[in-house]
């Protein structure tokens, strides 16, 4: 079926603010990722499947063309890297911002020991810009998750984390230090899906761009 459209999410709030706006495009979800161990997932519109994975892997699967479309955090996005997919829409969900952080009074420079600084992060492209771009030499520590733990214990001086209440940071003895950028989740298009199944996957885009943009729509 050349119509089928098949859009990868990822489990958690991801899926939970994607699926009212999916609602409102005319997708509702059968099933809820939670409770399901199914990772198809079929909707009440029988052309439409979600694929529920990791949110670092929803780009790798709209570039290959696993899935037609997905949604993913532009921390993801910027993380991916390169031109592989469209990113036509700005969902505006799970809205957070990248920052450096690091204890009160932590030196960003490294202080006077002429020491690169040593950030912990799992977003190691977008720390490696943002010091790039400050001119600032640092040595940068691959992490998987827990970032807030690495200043405690020594690993490093700083850390470059999403923060969202900021409790998280508060509730370890760090504060944020610098803002990187904001981030939200992005609407991605397989670049084939686009030309092949572009009347459907036009009428999609339309259908959340006005959800997301009440009052702009045509
Ligand atoms: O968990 P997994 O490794 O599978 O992937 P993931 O952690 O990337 O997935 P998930 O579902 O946790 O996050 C999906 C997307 O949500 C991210 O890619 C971001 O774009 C976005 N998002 C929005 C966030 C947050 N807010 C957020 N607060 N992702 C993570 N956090 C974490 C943050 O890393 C920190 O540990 O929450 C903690 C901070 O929250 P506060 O409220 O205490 O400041
Ligand atoms: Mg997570």
């Amino acid at each position: 079926m050349p119509d089928t459209l098949t859009i990868a999410l990822s489990k958690g709030r991801i899926f939970e603010q994607a699926v009212p706006l999916l609602a409102v495009a005319g997708i509702g979800a059968t099933e809820d990722p939670e409770t399901s161990r199914k990772l198809i997932l079929s909707t009440d519109d029988p052309q439409v499947k979600l694929v529920i994975i990791r949110a670092s892997d929803v780009p790798t699967y709209v570039e290959y063309g696993a899935a037609d479309l997905g949604v993913a955090g532009k921390d993801v996005l910027l993380e991916h890297g390169g031109d592989g997919l469209y990113e036509p829409l700005d969902l505006r969900i799970a809205r957070c911002r990248m920052v450096v952080a690091g204890m009160p009074g932590a030196l960003l420079d490294g202080g006077t020991d002429h020491r690169r600084p040593r950030i912990a992060t799992k977003y190691v492209r977008c720390a490696e810009r943002h010091f790039a771009a400050k001119g600032q030499q640092v040595e940068i520590i691959k992490l998987y998750g827990s970032m807030e733990l690495a200043p405690l214990v020594g690993l490093a001086d700083l850390i470059v984390d999403l923060v969202e209440s900021g409790n998280t940071l508060k509730a370890n003895g760090l504060v944020p230090l610098e803002h990187i950028c904001d981030i939200s989740s992005r609407l991605v298009v397989n670049k084939a899906s686009w030309k092949m199944k572009h009347a459907r996957v036009t009428a999609l885009l339309d259908a959340l761009r006005a959800a997301v943009e009440p009052g702009a729509a045509a």
